[in-house]
């Protein structure tokens, strides 16, 4: 799957797409994907422009003030706040990838590894149990208002892995940044079902092992543009 993600610079910037929106962006474009076996997956169009990524000073302290329980520093690497721009357009799963979507791509490559088994074996008779939202986990794809660009869950559900390596960043204006050219953990970006506000927000970043795995991972396909 990680194939079918170009486009770091896109990648970076899922956290912005979680909230503000880029200058210009127009009503969303989608297009649907078939995957063979019934299974599709949507995209969106996401234009080219300008954001602002990371926090200011201003947004801290007023993030501190309605986030009391939130640490200080769990803010510190969203500073320097940082001009961005986007060059060109590119496309972005609507929804988070679904297990349905998942279970196509291990149909159609094969792929699988150890801990997959280990956890069919240990885990024979899971189930699901509603809850108050309706959901005692991750919530089904769309359940929620898409945000200005047409994604839904960019806020919440499940984590989303970032190709960019973790590391602080860099002050001034960028076009198209890719992050650090290496590192020991990936970003994660927008929470899940189970963070308090202070993660569920378009400037936080997390940070895991690449090899990490919970039920709260999950990631979003996106294709560099002209594809
Ligand atoms: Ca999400």
């Amino acid at each position: 799957m990680r194939a079918m993600a170009h486009g770091r610079a896109a990648l970076a910037l899922l956290g912005a797409l979680a909230g503000n929106a880029l200058a210009g962006a127009e009503a969303p474009k989608e297009r649907v994907v078939h995957l063979g076996g019934g299974v599709k997956i949507s995209r969106v169009l996401i234009p080219a422009g300008t954001f602002t990524m990371g926090s200011t000073e201003a947004l801290i302290r007023a993030g501190l003030a309605k986030l009391p329980d939130t640490a200080e520093e769990s803010f510190a690497d969203e500073k320097p706040a940082h001009k961005v721009t986007i060059s060109k357009a590119f496309w972005m799963g609507k929804h988070e990838v679904t297990v349905g979507q998942f279970r196509r791509f291990v149909e159609a490559t094969g792929w699988c590894n150890a801990a997959d088994l280990t956890a069919k074996k240990a885990f024979p008779d899971w189930a699901v149990f509603n809850w108050d939202d309706g959901s005692l986990y991750t919530a089904p794809v769309g359940s929620f208002k898409a945000n200005a660009f047409g994604l839904h869950d960019t806020h919440g559900n499940a984590w989303e892995w970032c190709q960019d390596w973790h590391g602080p960043y860099k002050a001034g204006e960028q076009t198209d940044p890719k992050g650090p050219e290496a590192g020991v953990f990936r970003v994660i970006r927008g929470g899940c079902w189970i963070d308090g506000p202070g993660r569920l927000r378009s400037a936080h970043r997390g940070r895991n092992y690449p090899g990490f795995r919970a039920d709260g991972f999950g990631f979003r396909v996106v294709l560099a543009p002209g594809h």
